[in-house]
């Protein structure tokens, strides 16, 4: 409601300038000209040109100072340094030139504003003009596009040679499941025909017919992951299209229907680790303020930790910004005693009718 009343008000106030301007311009009928700009418009115009610029880049730089702390925090694992560089790079990269070529195109705005008597130079073409500012961003953009593979063929090389962890993250309109490939670290087959297997246990689809598939655990509710040994993880999903993003790891890959995507990565700080972080603690600090803001005007919140997350970063339905799931990475021992504890798949659907 306050927002349908803000909308009106801003409504009558547009209508308010526009007959006001109507009839600032009925008193201007008889004043000679006064629809052709002269000198002192075009110069005006020329400053608040520069004015724009200028303005373009306070709210920039305020905007970095005022909101930056809300970016992520430093990458929690291993491929994420590079990618944080390859995003550093291209950043300045753009604001240079755009600094540049911004100053440059309002500089020119004014310099050659409209003057009487002043005439358009007729310039036909320079070859060599052309072969500069051909050349540069061509060079620039390869550069950055080679650059860019290189650090994508880096994190994308899944292999299993240092002997990874491999989970399925199964998505579906709105949640999360995690399956870990059990003993054997082998995922069993699964096909969504099987979803109903099994008395509606069989959460994933597993095909009871893959012996691989029999030590399998699901988890529904959070990702353990072992600090520093590689993960990788094998993405499928039941519906629609959705994203597996985790930020804090620097990690994302489409989850489509009808296929497995995967991506692999190696943690390197544990949640606990992160949560001594102080930028971490200056985030945490400022959220539980604003919650106890709200506490105070009776909202029922509780205090947040922080915990890293697996997210949806695909706009898949009306709950998408709701599917999300804890990650917690922890050491080996802790990892082993939470694995312990989860039923495999042969356990899930013991005594159940297939
Ligand atoms: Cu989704």
């Amino acid at each position: 409601m306050t927002a349908f009343l803000t909308i009106i008000v801003l409504i009558l106030i547009a209508i308010a300038i526009w007959q006001m301007t109507k009839i600032f311009e009925f008193s201007q009928i008889g004043i000679k000209d006064a629809q052709i700009a002269n000198d002192k418009d075009n110069k005006l115009n020329g400053y608040l040109m520069f004015a724009f610029l200028g303005f373009l880049y306070v709210l920039t730089i305020f905007s970095l100072w005022k909101w930056g702390r809300v970016l992520l925090p430093k990458s929690a694992s291993e491929h994420g340094g590079d990618y944080d560089t390859l995003m550093a790079v291209s950043m300045v990269l753009i604001f240079t030139v755009q600094l540049i070529t911004q100053t440059l195109l309002y500089f020119f705005a004014y310099k050659y504003r409209g003057a009487k008597g002043r005439k358009a130079l007729f310039y036909a073409d320079n070859d060599k003009l052309e072969f500069i500012w051909t050349i540069i961003p061509v060079i620039t953009l390869a550069g950055l596009i080679l650059y860019g593979l290189y650090t994508w063929t880096t994190i994308m090389d899944i292999n299993d040679e240092d002997d990874p962890l491999v989970i399925e993250l199964y998505a579906q309109q709105f949640n999360w499941k995690a399956r870990y490939a059990g003993d054997d670290n082998v995922l069993g087959d699964a096909n969504v025909r099987f979803l109903n297997d099994f008395d509606g246990q069989n959460i994933v689809g597993i095909d009871a017919s893959d012996p691989n598939g029999m030590d399998d655990v699901v988890s529904t509710t959070e990702i353990h992951l072992p600090v520093n040994r590689k993960v990788v993880f094998k993405m499928r999903s039941q519906d629609v299209l959705h994203s597996a993003y985790m930020p804090h790891f620097r990690a994302q890959m489409n989850c489509v229907p009808g296929m497995i995507t995967q991506f692999s990565f190696t943690p390197t700080i544990t949640t606990a680790e992160m949560r001594q972080e102080q930028d971490i603690q200056d985030k945490v600090k400022h959220i539980n303020e604003l919650r106890a803001e709200r506490r105070a005007k009776g909202e029922d919140l509780d205090d947040w930790e922080f915990d890293y997350l697996l997210l949806c970063n695909k706009i898949c339905g009306t709950s998408h910004y709701n599917m999300q799931m804890k990650i917690v990475v922890e050491s080996e021992e802790e990892f082993n005693a939470w694995m312990k504890e989860q039923k495999t798949f042969e356990e899930t659907v013991a005594g159940t009718d297939r």
